[in-house]
């Protein structure tokens, strides 16, 4: 992603990191925590795929109040080997894929304001670690991470950030998986978002489709609204075993002269769990 030219604040350390600082939070701000915590713990448990709530309970997230990371990480650590550690916001890609490649999760350590409830274009405390570290306790999920940030290590050298960026999108951000009969959510932009997390498995306007590497990396994605399709693993040892078990520079030499797909393309090969409406993203583009 372009934000190569984004300024390391000069209380940042090399890495990027900042400590948590977990005495400055406001009880403002921890109820503002408890608040979306609550609106997503209750909605959630016949959304969410059921690790999603074995990874809450194993880190004893359903206490009050903003997580303290360390305390996150020393859970983390003996259940999969990761850390959560807090930077300011954004950082760039390369100092995101090594903390991801030594397992350590950079979480952003603000929280959103009451005018940003269900918005906003930075990841904060909320979004990060409500929505991604309750996987991190899953082993299968937990690696996926970790050789993520090594693909992305790789990649950087190899000019394809843009299309390993659609596969942490289409995952890790907005994924569904299969769970007996129907699908549940797992990608942490939508859990951790009330609005997105009912329109991603309910709404008839997003296409859902079953997930292929080759077909995900290339289709574009939105980053200002709602997805418009959505793709679905069958398992989070599969997705292991279909990405990271391959290295990815055969597919992109593969798909260079591949045409990207727009974000609601279908296409005959597609497996097609729902094709959507359109029917959101239309009234949105006419308004
Ligand atoms: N920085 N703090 C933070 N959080 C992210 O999710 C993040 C980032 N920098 C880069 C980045 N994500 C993406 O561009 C990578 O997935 C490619
Ligand atoms: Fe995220």
């Amino acid at each position: 992603m372009a934000n190569a030219q984004i300024e390391r604040p000069e209380e940042a350390a090399e890495d990027w990191t900042v400590p948590q600082d977990w005495g400055r939070y406001s009880p403002a701000e921890h109820g503002m925590w408890d608040y979306l915590f609550e609106r997503q713990a209750r909605m959630l448990p016949d959304r969410v795929v059921p690790d999603f709530i074995t990874g809450l309970d194993i880190l004893r997230m359903d206490r009050p109040g903003i997580p303290r990371f360390d305390e996150l990480s020393e859970r983390l650590m003996k259940a999969t080997g990761w850390q959560v550690v807090a930077v300011p916001g954004l950082v760039p890609d390369d100092v995101f894929f090594e903390h991801l490649a030594n397992r350590r999760f950079v979480a952003g350590r603000f929280i959103r304001t009451p005018e940003q409830i269900d918005y906003l274009q930075e990841p904060d405390t909320f979004h990060d670690v409500f929505g991604h570290v309750p996987l991190l306790a899953h082993p299968a999920f937990a690696d996926y991470m970790q050789a993520y940030g090594e693909g992305g290590m790789r990649a950087d050298g190899l000019g394809s950030i843009e299309r390993l960026a659609r596969l942490y999108w289409y995952t890790v951000e907005f994924g569904l998986i299969r769970h007996e009969e129907g699908l549940r959510l797992f990608g942490a932009g939508i859990v951790s978002s009330y609005g997105e997390s009912i329109f991603a498995l309910d709404d008839p306007s997003p296409n859902r489709i079953g997930f292929d590497l080759r077909r995900l990396m290339r289709t574009k994605y939105r980053i200002d609204d709602y997805q418009q399709t959505y793709f679905v693993i069958d398992s989070f040892e599969d997705l292991l075993r279909q990405t990271v078990e391959n290295d990815f520079a055969p597919i992109y030499e593969e798909l260079v002269d591949s045409a990207d797909l727009e974000p609601e393309d279908i296409e005959g090969a597609d497996v097609v769990f729902a094709k959507g409406t359109q029917e959101y993203a239309l009234a949105k583009a006419a308004a």
